[in-house]
């Protein structure tokens, strides 16, 4: 006679459910046998998504962080099973919900039931924000008269991440000629670019840009903008990645 072991998804845990890209945090599966035989050889799949990168597990040895599979020797009737995983979130979350869904999908013996066997759970990983602002020391200047941009770059969040590989443009209206800035070598005014290298959370850079107005520019307006063009991470609100003047 065929045995039948109803197996069940019975909890999915996480020890936090909102992170930061980079966290550590453990998620805790816990299956059970709910009858009436013993189940044998029950494989577990699909434990951990792409996203999370496995740092260790409390298995010994059932969980195959290679495969990514779970494998349960043996299950009495009644029985509850745990594993515990410790993971990261992994490059590149930041800003993306990660779901993690594991399947119940074999064992030696029948199950009856299988609309018990997986469970899903969300994890949010928080965005960054940067953040451009940009202002000019005298908004109505006389022809050849110098005058000076500040740019602010912001990272906004409170996040553990920091903000990498930025790349900053603001190029020069030709009613302008460059004098210098401030930027210790990391701003080039023939292309615009505003490299800045890291940003920590909470922290801003600023720079000053000295720049003379030209001959034959009265009466016009002369616009600049401050735009981020790239970084290696998300930005949640592209609305503030860009700052305007007119003089
Ligand atoms: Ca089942
Ligand atoms: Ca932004």
């Amino acid at each position: 006679m065929a045995q039948n072991s109803d197996m069940e998804f019975q909890t999915l845990q996480s020890s936090a459910t909102e992170l930061d890209e980079g966290d550590t945090i453990e998620l805790t599966f816990k299956i059970k046998n709910q009858g009436p035989n013993s189940a044998t050889n029950v494989i577990i799949t699909d434990l951990l998504p792409a996203s999370l990168t496995y740092v260790s597990d409390d298995g010994g040895g059932e969980y195959n962080s290679g495969t990514n599979v779970w494998t349960a020797p043996s299950i009495n009737s009644g029985a509850t099973k745990n594993l515990k995983i410790t993971v990261k979130a992994g490059p590149g979350s930041n800003g993306t919900t990660i779901t993690v869904n594991p399947v119940i999908s074999g064992l030696d013996q029948n199950d009856p039931d299988l609309t018990n066997n997986s469970l899903s759970l969300d994890l949010i990983i928080f965005p960054l924000d940067l953040e451009m602002k940009k202002k000019v020391n005298n908004s109505t200047p006389e022809v050849g008269e110098i005058i000076e941009y500040e740019l602010e770059l912001k990272h906004r969040n409170t996040t553990t991440l920091s903000a990498t590989n930025i790349i900053v443009q603001d190029i020069l209206s030709p009613n302008l000629t460059y004098i210098s800035d401030d930027s210790g070598g990391n701003y080039n005014p023939v292309t615009g670019v505003w490299d800045i290298t890291s940003l920590t959370p909470g922290q801003s850079v600023k720079m000053k840009i000295l720049v003379q107005i030209n001959s034959g520019t009265s009466g016009l307006n002369i616009n600049n903008v401050a735009r981020i063009i790239a970084f290696d991470q998300n930005d949640l609100d592209q609305s503030n990645d860009e700052a305007f003047v007119e003089v």
